[in-house]
């Protein structure tokens, strides 16, 4: 079993209710199973910024699936979802599913990077994964959760807000 961690995400129809479900699809994935959820955020749109408020969150969660079908296995979930192949690189998604890490791996091929490479600049993946794990540390970069976080937390852009349901 290896511990992974997951970033999800939403903009597009009942965003909130998109995550729960991929939630629920990543726990009902073959030999993975969640174990752990952080809170969810609306968070300002970053990198495309022509589009609607993301809802997004981070999750724990335990596998004995291999990177790279892990990463099949999400894709697969996504369209599964409905999610088409994007149209706009960074564009609407009814759900996105990144991994940010797969234990201590690091690895890079055209398929796929571990840890996720745009992570540490990113409040919308850095806040929901310290609900998580503050003090887990990067294992290129070498800092914690909390103090990535901390670099970045006051950019301009990258509003990260609690999401309330109904609110
Ligand atoms: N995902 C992107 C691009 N921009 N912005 C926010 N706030 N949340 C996302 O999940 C997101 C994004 C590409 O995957
Ligand atoms: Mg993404
Ligand atoms: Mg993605």
């Amino acid at each position: 079993m290896t511990r992974a961690y997951l970033s999800i995400g939403s903009n597009l129809g009942d965003k909130y209710e998109n995550c729960l479900q991929g939630v629920d699809k990543v726990d009902a994935l073959e030999q993975t199973r969640v174990v752990g959820v952080s809170k969810f955020y609306r968070t300002e749109p970053v990198d495309f910024l022509d589009q609607a408020w993301f809802v997004n969150g981070a999750l724990k969660i335990e596998t004995t699936l291999a990177p790279l079908l892990l990463i099949q296995r999400l894709k697969e979930t996504e369209r599964l979802m409905g999610q088409m192949e994007k149209e706009v690189r960074f564009g609407p998604r009814i759900i996105d599913l990144d991994i940010i890490f797969y234990g201590t791996t690091v690895m890079d091929t055209n398929i796929l990077t571990i840890p996720h490479p745009r992570m540490h600049e990113r409040c919308f993946v850095l806040k929901p994964l310290c609900d998580l794990e503050t003090d887990m540390v990067h294992p290129v970069l070498g800092e914690t959760m909390a103090g990535l976080l901390k670099r970045i937390e006051n950019d301009h852009g990258q509003e990260v807000m609690e999401y309330i349901k109904g609110g």
